[in-house]
């Protein structure tokens, strides 16, 4: 079992929140940020959870958002120099990572709205901290938390949270119980002042997980969008993992993933966890093998690396149908565009 304490944390429909902090009027009602709204009313990049609840979805053009939902604001991605300027929500991003970083020194930015956060040192600290550390279970509260294994995913009945957070915090308890949990509630009281802390500081609301690894945090936070955070328990991994479809996992979207469920016949997690280390290492190469071993068992040991800007910048815009670009100079034009921008991000980044 990991002895890390590791968290993710999810801005909930960023844009929107970006475009709804600029435009008050749009909060609390459906919303949705679209780009290049010239064909069927855009593309949908982002939708608020007011919209989610009418049925609007990413997968939609703008046009047909409306359908569904007549009284949705339609927010454009603003464009300079004829694409789509990215730059506030970057801006955002960057606001919400600068109050992260006043809870935890090691945290790795994994998008514009997203970053994994080891927390193992600020848990040993404040379990130092603690004259009696069995009090910790005591004084600690967890007002916005789900455990997975005394919840229902998807579910965000306060209610039924309260009651079954209550019920796990008490089997901790028992003087059998692992230790790593305790750690992991004190993690969780950690993201809790975190989030608080972004939403006073920024007005933006995020979801996160808690748990042993990166893997299991990104699944836990996940399971109670929006606005609330989930701990992942190692106990509760099993009974997780009976119910969630291979290709779910981080690592497991791409072929990897689909060989598992085509070639292995893994329709849930658990069905992985079926096939011995030797039989794994047979059918894919050793570290593979051995990885996905551990994977099904929910063990991984991928490191947060602190890392604060982006690994890599890149800027693209697409020429499809009519808009392709036909001569060498609308080429040059638009490559020398591209660079610019991504020369100018650059310099930001250095800067920060
Ligand atoms: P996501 O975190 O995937 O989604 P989200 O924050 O909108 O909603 P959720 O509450 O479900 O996490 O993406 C973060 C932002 O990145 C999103 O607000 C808009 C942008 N984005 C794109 O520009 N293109 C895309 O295809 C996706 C998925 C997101």
């Amino acid at each position: 079992m990991s002895s890390r304490v590791v968290a993710l944390v999810d801005m909930d429909c960023f844009y929107v929140q970006v475009e709804e902090r600029l435009n008050p009027e749009y909060k609390g009602k459906p919303a949705a940020v679209v780009q290049y709204n010239t064909w069927k009313g855009g593309g949908i990049i982002a939708v608020n959870y007011e919209a989610r609840d009418r049925g609007v979805t990413r997968f939609m053009r703008g046009d047909e958002a409306k359908e569904k939902c007549p009284e949705i604001h339609l927010i454009s991605v603003k464009e300079v120099r004829g694409k789509a300027d990215l730059t506030k929500y970057r801006d955002a991003g960057q606001e919400v990572l600068d109050v992260m970083c006043k809870f935890c020194k090691c945290i790795q930015r994994a998008s514009v709205d997203e970053a994994y956060l080891d927390l193992t040192d600020e848990v040993n600290k404040r379990l130092a901290e603690e004259k009696n550390p069995g009090d910790i279970l005591t004084s600690i509260s967890l007002p916005n938390t789900f455990v997975v294994g005394y919840a229902e995913d998807g579910n965000n009945d306060e209610d039924k949270r309260s009651k079954g957070t209550a019920e796990w915090l008490k089997t901790l308890w028992d003087p059998d119980a692992d230790s790593q949990s305790t750690r992991l509630v004190i993690g969780a009281a950690i993201v809790e002042e975190m989030r608080a802390a972004i939403y006073e500081e920024t007005t933006f609301r995020c979801s996160a997980g808690i748990s042993g690894n990166k893997v299991l945090s990104k699944l836990a936070c996940g399971l109670h969008k929006p606005n609330r955070q989930t701990i992942l328990p190692h106990s509760s991994v099993p009974e997780l993992f009976s119910r969630l479809p291979v290709r779910k996992v981080r690592s497991l979207g791409g072929k990897l993933g689909a060989s598992l469920v085509e070639e292995l016949g893994c329709k849930v997690m658990a069905d992985l966890a079926n096939f011995s280390e030797s039989e794994l290492h047979q059918r894919f190469e050793e570290k593979t093998g051995s990885y996905l071993y551990n994977l099904a068992r929910g063990i991984e040991d991928d490191p947060v690396v602190p890392r604060l800007v982006a690994k890599s910048v890149g800027c693209c815009k697409n020429f499809s149908g009519r808009s392709a670009l036909c001569t060498k100079a609308d080429v040059a034009f638009w490559l020398k565009e591209l660079a610019s921008e991504v020369g100018e991000r650059l310099e930001k980044d250095m800067a920060e």
